[in-house]
């Protein structure tokens, strides 16, 4: 079980407990834990470039650090983001928040992003984003982790 995983599960374990102990002898309820996600980010695909060219210098950010590229992606010629990234876990207490960027040498460009909440789609999805001229398609999979 991966270290992050097992830590949310021991602290949410203890606060239960902890809980469960300021609440012996009273009628209120424990808290549940919250529900653990996993989000496997599995390929992106430029339908149309932001820059003004063949292709984006693209990155993606996930709860604000980047976690892939830049890197060159044609339009319309898949790149497996998967490869070399972790899976990322977040709980049904906050929200995972996954952005689109292309690299400039000025300012870079924020294409767009989209937001996993309490109760997310489980299994795999695909979603649009778009944003100063560029579209990008993400695809990605979410799975229950506890
Ligand atoms: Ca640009
Ligand atoms: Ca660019």
């Amino acid at each position: 079980m991966p270290r992050r995983i097992r830590r949310a599960l021991l602290g949410a374990a203890l606060s239960a407990a902890a809980t469960a102990s300021l609440l012996a002898g009273s009628a209120g309820t424990a808290h549940a834990a919250p529900t653990v996600y996993a989000v496997h980010l599995s390929w992106l695909t430029i339908e149309a470039t932001q820059d003004n060219n063949s292709y984006d210098e693209a990155y993606i950010k996930v709860n604000g650090a980047t976690v892939w590229g830049p890197h060159d992606v044609p339009e319309n010629s898949p790149q497996n983001i998967g490869v070399s990234l972790p899976t990322f876990y977040y709980d049904s207490d906050h929200t995972l928040t996954v952005e689109a960027w292309d690299r400039d040498p000025g300012r870079d460009d924020r294409i767009g992003y989209f937001r996993l909440g309490a109760n997310p789609a489980l299994g795999g999805q695909a979603i649009q984003l778009r944003g100063n001229d560029g579209v990008y398609d993400i695809f990605f999979y979410v799975e229950r982790a506890n």
